[in-house]
Order: structure tokens, then C-alpha cells, then sequence
């Protein structure tokens, strides 16, 4: 009977997944497992490299997203796709040590606690061999705030290396945000009932094969995890985002209107004989194309990092279609806010509303149309 499904969600760890495969099958002899690997579609074909060890040894499985990408939301997936009564979540890049889940299988299985979780931070654990003392005082500092906001008491809530009944998970798997990487926190703050939690030492060690992927994100997506708990249920938290990143183009709008009217104005020999407000039309026009660029390109890179457009053709064809997202929407902001006016509201209502009711439009559109192929 199968015991033990571990999760091993993936993005670009190719030579990393032979060697995983052996320590899995050292550390958990006696023990009936499978292993799941979640791939993002690497580039490097680690899912292929998966699928050739899975054929010779069904024991390993793969699934392989497309157009995808998310920490979290992998290793729901994969917790959701086995039908083992014990899970377990572990990066794959060997700096979580198999030699734990035997374990941390132990203390599950033996209903004495729901979750066994690996901790950086617990009393005898090390990050010493990590040899990154930045990484490990981030950690910290997260973890505080993490602590104080979801109420969990935790030498180190933010681990990526954790183990539960299945069904805990599946009870409750439609309520977890799956934003960020955060999800043992998200399991933990989503679950109604106390979780009786064991806490094992990790030796956390530096990656021997590849690269980190969490190292340039990290403190982002922290971030916006924390929103998510916090006022995710209020404002959904892409929109926030992607509203956030609608006034900061406001700013590059005014900015970049600023300096093409003092280029402009340098230039008077050939610009001398337009009328001031050409002039300012072509400038204000221009800016306005600067800050629609710079709008979609943070919009691919924070807002749509888990559906992001890749490579020339793709991104030129998103872009036209942000443009386009974008003109509408700005009918939208301008028509609301004039019909507003006229039947008797404030201007500054008006334009306000002109305003929520534009991004709204815009937002609706550019998710489905522009980031929404999958
Ligand atoms: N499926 C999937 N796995 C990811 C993604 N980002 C990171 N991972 C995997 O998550 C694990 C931890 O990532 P890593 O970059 O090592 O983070 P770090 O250890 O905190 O520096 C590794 O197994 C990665 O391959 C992603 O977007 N999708
Ligand atoms: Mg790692």
C-alpha cells in the first residue's frame, strides 16, 4: 500500500533530479513512496530527464505544467494529484536532506501530529553550509513578521520541506491563496483547527547544481504574500498589483512628458514653427506610449510573473494587445467620468470613479486577453 508521496516542485534543476531520485530511494527504504515532480516547462527539460528515470522506476511521476509558474501553486497541484494518505513537500535541489522524511513520517503517521515540518532555525538545525548569511537574515526577519501576523508560532513558518495527511490538505486546498512560496504559512494561517505541529532540525546546505530561483524574488514575493493574508479577500491581490503598477505609470507619464517638452523645447529650430499645444500633444502622446510600455512590461514581470510572456514574437504581440486593452480602457475611464459630470456629480468624483472604473476594464481585459492563454 502506498504510504508517502513527496512533491518535488522543479524549474530548471535537470541535474539535480538523478541524484534526488537516489537519496529518495536511500532515505526511505521499508517505506512505499512515490515521488511527484511538478516542472514549470523548464527550458533545460528537467521534466524529460523526470519521464526518463519514471521509466524505468514508476515509482517516479511527473507532472508538467505549461505556461505556468509558482512555487505554491506546484506543490498544491501535486499534493492534489496522488492518492498516498501522507505527503511531503521538499525542494529538489538537494538542500533539503531526504534523510529527514522517515522521520518526519514517523511523527505523522503515528497521529500524534498533523504536520512535520524541517526548520533552518529550530535548536541544532544549521545554515552554516548555505553560505548565505544575507539569505539567513532575511529569513529571519521574515519569519518575525510572519510569526506576528498570522499568529503561528514558528522557528521558521516560511520552510519549503514539510509533511501532512493528504486529506488535511485536500480539505482545505480551495482556500489556500497558492501566491508566492509561502505555503506551509498558507497552510497553516488557511487550516481552522490547531495543527499540532513537529518541528525537526535541518542542516540547510549551499545548492551543488544549478541556481537559486528565489534569490532575485524573494523579498516580492514576501510581500505579497503578507498582502494576501491580509487584504486579499478585500482587494484581490493581482489587481492590487497590477493597480499598483498603474500609478507608478502615471508617474512615468508625468516624468517623461516633462523631459520630452524640455528636449522639445531645445530644439526650437526645428520644432520653432509648431504651435505650443502640438508640440505638447506630441510630447504628452509620446509619454503616454512610454508609460503604457512601462505599464506592461512590470505587469509581465510582477502581476503576470506566473503566466509571463517570453520572447520576441510574444511579447510584441502581448504589447498590442495591452495597447489596445488600454485604449479601451481609457474610453471607459474618460466616458464614465463625463457622464458622471453631466448628471450632476463632482469633478473630482467623477474623474475618480473614471479612473477605478477604467483600471477595472482594463484589468478584466488584459487578464483574459493578454495574460490569459492558459
Ligand atoms: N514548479 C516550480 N518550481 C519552482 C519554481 N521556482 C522555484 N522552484 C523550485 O522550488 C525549489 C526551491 O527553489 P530555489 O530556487 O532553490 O529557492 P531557494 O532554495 O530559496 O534559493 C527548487 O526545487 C526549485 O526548482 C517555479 O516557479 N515553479
Ligand atoms: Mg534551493
Amino acid at each position: 500500500m502506498l504510504q508517502l508521496a513527496v512533491i518535488l516542485p522543479t524549474y530548471r534543476e535537470r541535474a539535480n533530479i538523478a541524484p534526488m531520485v537516489a537519496r529518495l530511494d536511500a532515505a526511505l527504504q521499508g517505506v512505499a513512496w512515490e515521488a511527484i515532480f511538478v516542472d514549470d516547462n523548464s527550458p533545460d527539460g528537467t521534466a524529460e530527464e523526470a519521464r526518463r528515470i519514471s521509466l524505468s522506476d514508476p515509482r517516479i511521476r511527473v507532472i508538467e505544467r505549461i505556461g505556468r509558474r509558482g512555487l505554491a501553486s506546484a506543490a498544491i497541484e501535486g499534493m492534489c494529484a496522488t492518492a498516498a494518505p501522507i505527503v511531503a513537500v521538499m525542494d529538489a535541489d538537494q538542500q533539503h536532506d531526504p534523510a529527514l522524511l522517515p522521520q518526519m513520517l514517523a511523527a505523522v503517521q503515528g497521529g500524534e501530529y498533523d504536520i512535520a515540518y524541517a526548520s533552518r532555525f529550530a535548536e541544532g538545525a544549521s545554515t552554516a553550509e548555505w553560505g548565505r548569511p544575507d539569505r539567513v537574515k532575511a529569513s529571519g526577519l521574515a519569519n518575525r513578521i510572519a510569526n506576528k501576523v498570522t499568529g503561528v508560532e514558528l522557528s521558521d513558518p516560511m520552510s519549503g520541506y514539510f509533511m501532512l495527511h493528504a486529506q488535511t490538505l485536500r480539505a482545505d486546498a480551495h482556500r489556500l491563496s497558492g501566491v508566492g512560496f509561502k505555503i506551509l504559512l498558507d497552510i497553516l494561517a488557511t487550516v481552522d483547527k490547531p495543527l499540532r505541529v513537529k518541528e525537526f532540525p535541518l542542516n540547510f546546505v549551499a545548492r551543488t547544481e544549478g541556481e537559486s530561483k528565489l534569490d532575485q524574488t524573494v523579498v516580492f514575493e514576501f510581500l505579497v504574500g503578507l498582502y494576501d493574508k491580509w487584504l486579499g479577500r478585500i482587494i484581490p491581490t493581482r489587481f492590487a498589483l497590477f493597480g499598483t503598477v498603474g500609478a507608478m505609470g502615471v508617474a512615468v507619464q508625468l516624468g517623461a512628458l516633462w523631459g520630452l517638452l524640455t528636449v522639445i523645447a531645445g530644439e526650437r529650430f526645428v520644432y520653432g514653427n509648431w504651435s505650443e499645444s502640438a508640440t505638447f500633444n506630441t510630447a504628452n502622446t509620446l509619454a503616454a506610449i512610454i508609460a503604457m510600455t512601462f505599464n506592461f512590461v512590470l505587469n509581465n514581470e510582477l502581476t503576470y510573473s506566473d503566466k509571463r510572456l517570453r520572447g520576441f514574437g510574444p511579447l510584441l504581440r502581448g504589447w498590442a494587445q495591452f495597447a489596445l486593452t488600454c485604449s479601451l480602457g481609457l474610453l471607459t475611464n474618460v466616458g464614465s467620468a463625463a457622464v458622471l459630470k453631466t448628471i450632476g456629480f463632482p469633478a473630482v468624483v467623477a474623474v475618480i470613479v473614471g479612473i477605478v472604473l477604467g483600471s477595472v476594464w482594463n484589468f478584466a481585459l488584459s487578464s483574459r486577453f493578454v495574460w490569459g492563454k492558459y
